[in-house]
């Protein structure tokens, strides 16, 4: 038999064995349930990242794992050459569920992200009329969408685009938050433009949040030009921010909609493009596709996992412990709390290096104290803990939080 691994064993043998990535904080899992993780050594921390917001739905929620595993017995891949008795029951419940007329799965954000890019270029040249080389994109400053060539083409993080050699031409890219800068763009190049890519929420850019009416603004700015409004609520969707999708804090109904992360609970890889046909059809056999997208066990598991949202009234239970998380946050009296910020449990707290110490540190010091969450851009802590999450634990978890910040400035 071989002998169980520590944390620190673990950690070396990424170090060595695996590619260098990612920059992990040094904590290893080993057991999730709701809103708690425990390590390899057997101590409980609270997961305040979720996955980058992928367990919305707490960790191995039984209905999901029960979903996958009865289906995994069953079929687990057909491909697309053939059909599965599992993917028409799904696409209709997505089409019902999110009100499209058509849904295209995928497995994951980047993916599904790049499937609504082909769509809107798609139905730039068969339906606006836009020469095929001329079709552009506008996309977002601090925008993040994933990370293949195309998507990282508009990224203006050199992180994420620096030395990977050519990039892929067809993208304008504006100010986030900045109507003025669209009705800018579409004026002047409106005709060649099939669409206008958008996070609602910037979660890369440390949980940016745009002023009120940014995105009907733009929407309406879209429709004006003739220009699909493309969200990728890959991270603000299911039920994070507050509603289903974010989209809905404005009754903004996205021409293309993109879903990733929690449409599978965070148990299996699951993304999804939605459209209406007039945008969908445009897209021919043959002509897109992935070998494992809408496999059977993915279409189980995201029924559950979409059917969880909805039973345990996710949404609204993010809405509820979201305000009371940002109260009590800047109840804390310390000179670390630059500010807080956030919609839902998609929250962040910018922190002003003190003494030293920096984002990172309070990170390593939450972490000793019970309490998991990551650094963005060095000054930025995203909390994002599953929507599961009871009132008694988001309090207890404050309380740690509070702890770690004051005892650099106490
Ligand atoms: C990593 C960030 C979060 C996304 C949006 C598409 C994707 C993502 C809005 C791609 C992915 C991730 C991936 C994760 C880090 C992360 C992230 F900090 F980089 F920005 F969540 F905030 N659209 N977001 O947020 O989805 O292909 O990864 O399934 O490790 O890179 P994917």
């Amino acid at each position: 038999m071989a002998q169980k691994l520590n944390s620190q064993q673990l950690m070396d043998l990424e170090a060595k064995y695996g590619a260098h990535n990612y920059h992990p904080l040094p904590v290893v899992l080993a057991k999730g349930k709701g809103a708690k993780v425990w390590d390899p050594e057997g101590n409980e921390y609270y997961d305040f990242l979720s996955a980058y917001s992928a367990v919305n739905q707490g960790h191995c929620h039984p209905k999901i794992v029960d979903a996958m595993v009865r289906q995994a017995h069953e079929l687990t891949l057909s491909s697309r050459a053939f059909y599965n008795d599992c993917l028409g029951p799904y696409e209709k419940f997505m089409t019902e569920y999110f009100k499209y007329d058509k849904v295209l799965p995928m497995n994951t954000g980047a993916e599904a992200d790049e499937t609504a890019l082909k769509l809107a270029r798609r139905w730039g040249v068969v339906k606006k009329g836009i020469a095929n080389d001329e079709v552009t994109i506008v996309c977002c400053s601090g925008n993040f969408h994933g990370r293949t060539i195309t998507i990282i083409t508009m990224s203006d993080d050199p992180d994420s685009y620096a030395n990977y050699g050519p990039l892929t031409p067809g993208f304008i890219r504006i100010p986030y938050n900045d109507t003025k800068a669209l009705e800018e763009v579409l004026e002047k190049h409106g005709k060649k433009i099939a669409g206008f890519l958008v996070e609602p929420i910037q979660g890369e850019a440390g949980v940016y949040v745009p002023d009120e009416g940014y995105l009907k603004k733009s929407y309406d700015l879209c429709k004006k030009h003739n220009v699909l409004f493309i969200a990728d609520e890959v991270q603000t969707g299911i039920a994070r921010t507050g509603k289903m999708l974010a989209c809905d804090h404005e009754n903004v109904r996205p021409d293309i909609l993109i879903l990733g992360k929690a449409v599978s609970g965070g148990v299996y890889p699951v993304s999804a493009v939605l459209a209406d046909d007039e945008v969908m059809l445009t897209i021919k056999p043959g002509e897109h596709g992935s070998t494992f997208g809408g496999n059977p066990v993915a279409c189980k598991v995201a029924e559950a996992a979409l059917t969880v949202i909805k039973e345990e009234n996710l949404a609204e239970k993010a809405e509820y412990l979201g305000r009371i998380f940002r109260e009590e946050i800047k109840k804390i009296n310390s000179p670390m709390i630059e500010l807080v910020r956030g919609k839902g449990l998609l929250n962040a707290v910018v922190i002003k290096p003190t003494a030293g110490k920096e984002a990172w540190d309070v990170c390593l010091k939450m972490k000793e104290l019970g309490v998991l969450a990551k650094p963005t851009h060095g000054h930025i802590i995203r909390f994002a803990p599953p929507l599961v999450i009871t009132e008694e634990e988001l309090r207890d978890a404050i309380d740690r939080i509070k702890k770690a910040i004051l005892s650099f400035t106490a």
